[in-house]
């Protein structure tokens, strides 16, 4: 058993003209499959503790120390990229009722959501991902993480994540970040957005 590199929902290009189909393949084939390999090579060392990622980064301490900073890394890149593929859509999705509902009494309209998202995705300085959350008590709050860190690490639930490395953008929007956020907004996968919302509630 391994962990294996899922493969994409859609084609390189689906994505186009938001996300060019250079980027996807690199960000996919090179990028994401790096951090399975690296996820494994750290895995391999340590047996005993399994390959379930996710309860492994929600207790990072019950992680071996030799290898956990490598499955924080490479562990998470891999959790967040195959997250975040899920989040995009080439179709046109729209936003559940119940989470619309939820987003306005949270933020208090989309578009606050919106800005409060944009900012954090444009203020994480260097490498890192803005999330929309379910925390603890089962609310939505908008977040951001740096490097491949997951936010299951901080006991909250990922629902929408934005992956800001440049290595995401850099190629279609050279320095431009926040126009790349923008587009994202375009190519959201309500659907995946509103089942995790569901089952992070549940
Ligand atoms: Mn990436």
């Amino acid at each position: 058993m391994a962990i294996t590199l899922p493969d994409l929902p859609y084609a390189y290009d689906a994505l186009e003209p938001q996300i060019d189909a250079e980027t996807m393949t690199l960000h996919h084939d090179k990028h994401h499959a790096t951090y399975v390999a690296n996820a494994n090579a750290a895995l391999e060392k340590h047996p005993e503790i399994g390959e379930d990622l996710e309860a492994l980064l929600s207790d990072v301490d019950s992680i071996p120390a030799d290898i956990r900073q490598a499955l924080i890394n490479n562990g998470g890149g891999h959790l967040n990229h195959a997250l975040f593929w899920e989040l995009l859509s080439p179709e046109k999705t729209e936003i559940s009722s119940e989470l619309a509902a939820d987003i306005d009494a949270t933020f208090g309209s989309f578009d606050d959501f919106k800005e409060k998202f944009t900012t954090a995705a444009t203020t994480r300085f260097g490498s890192g991902w803005a999330w929309l959350v379910v925390n603890k008590d089962g609310k939505l709050e908008v977040t951001s993480t740096p490097n491949q860190d997951t936010p299951l690490m901080d006991g909250l639930k990922p629902i929408l994540g934005l992956d800001v490395w440049e290595h995401a953008y850099y190629l279609n929007y050279r320095n431009v970040r926040p126009n790349y956020i923008k587009a994202f907004f375009d190519i959201i996968n309500w659907n995946k957005v509103d089942e995790l919302y569901k089952a992070a509630k549940a």
